[in-house]
């Protein structure tokens, strides 16, 4: 036992990965699925807000990138599932986890999409903020997580490109559609700053998390990251971001930033977000109608083995 909890100090030291097969502390374990499921989950239930508006796509091209992009949503998700599988967790008791609401998955996706707008605003804030958060955790210390996180995040730099080229387009358009996208910049700015959790000093988990090397910066350190990288793509936007106190702070050499309602995200954590109830709603009526593919895939499973055992 000793040998083996050293092996696992030395290989977190050594910045090497932990492998499916090695021995690793129960919390390490733990810690790994609760992060890789509510990944896992936001991908899945992440698909509902813009996947909304697939069919009121307004161009066969638009029409075709959206269907795109859900789509690797839902193949995130799925990897993700994979992953977590690797720890000895099961998928079906994962989705169960978050049909009952016993499992989280990201606040952000608990807000309603209004208007076309809000999916370029969805690919270029909410995906740039994934991938600022992401990009660090291909180097997380889990190697199926980290290895998946290579794939997704080349995926979500064209989720962000997407989205920027959508807001582009529109900014270029008429006043009302200039209009449409301040008004989702406004109504998405805060809830995408909370994405990277609670305040360092109200984030129960980060201290440990950083200690086995699954996260490489803290919440705070991935926000700051996040507004100072935004801020200037905002400027060729020619967008204003609904923040009177953001200022570039030359002593600190970041964006001074104003106050985050952090008891709104306790609320949307809590279950009690603007469309929280709807997004499980859906999730479970989607499970509950492919009863019959996972029985009939099980079904066939069971004779093809049954063809080869012959
Ligand atoms: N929403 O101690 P910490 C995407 C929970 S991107 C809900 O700081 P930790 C792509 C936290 O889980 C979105 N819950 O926790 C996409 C913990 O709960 P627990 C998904 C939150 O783990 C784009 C408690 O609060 N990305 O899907 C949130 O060290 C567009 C205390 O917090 C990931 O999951 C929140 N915002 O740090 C798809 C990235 N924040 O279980 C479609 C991987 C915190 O202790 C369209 N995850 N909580 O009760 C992470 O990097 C981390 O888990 C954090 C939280 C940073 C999210």
């Amino acid at each position: 036992m000793a040998d083996l909890e050293g092996h696992f100090d030395r290989t977190i030291a050594r910045d090497q990965r932990i492998e499916p097969r090695d021995w690793m502390p129960d919390g390490y374990r733990a810690t790994m699925v609760r992060q890789i499921a509510q990944h896992a989950h936001s991908e899945i239930i992440g698909m509902q807000p813009e996947g909304e508006w697939i069919t009121r796509a307004p161009s066969l091209r638009r029409k075709a990138i959206l269907l795109a992009k859900v789509q690797d949503e839902a193949g995130h998700g799925l990897y993700l599932y994979s992953a977590a599988e690797t720890l000895g967790a099961d998928r079906a008791e994962l989705t169960d986890k978050l049909i009952e609401g016993r499992q989280k998955y990201s606040s952000i996706f608990n807000y309603p999409t209004l208007g076309y707008a809000d999916v370029g605003v969805i690919g270029w804030l909410v995906d740039g903020a994934a991938i600022c958060n992401q990009v660090p955790l291909c180097r997380s210390s889990y190697g199926p997580y980290a290895r998946a996180m290579i794939r997704i995040c080349k995926e979500e730099s064209f989720h962000q490109r997407q989205g920027y080229e959508l807001l582009l387009t529109m900014m270029k358009g008429t006043a009302d559609q200039r209009a449409m996208v301040q008004d989702a910049v406004d109504r998405w700015w805060w809830p995408s700053l909370m994405m990277f959790g609670p305040p360092d000093d109200a984030s129960p988990n980060t201290a440990r998390s950083m200690a086995w090397k699954i996260k490489r910066h803290t919440n705070d350190e991935l926000r700051q990251r996040f507004v100072d990288m935004t801020v200037p793509q905002a400027a060729v936007l020619g967008v204003t971001l609904p923040d009177p106190e953001l200022r570039w702070n030359p002593e600190r050499g970041h964006h001074d930033f104003g106050a985050i309602d952090w008891s709104e995200l306790q609320r949307v954590i809590s279950g009690d977000g603007p469309c929280n109830a709807e997004r499980l709603a859906r999730r479970r009526a989607a499970h509950e109608d492919g009863a019959w593919v996972r029985e009939a895939a099980a079904a066939h499973a069971r004779k093809a083995a049954a063809r080869a055992a012959r």
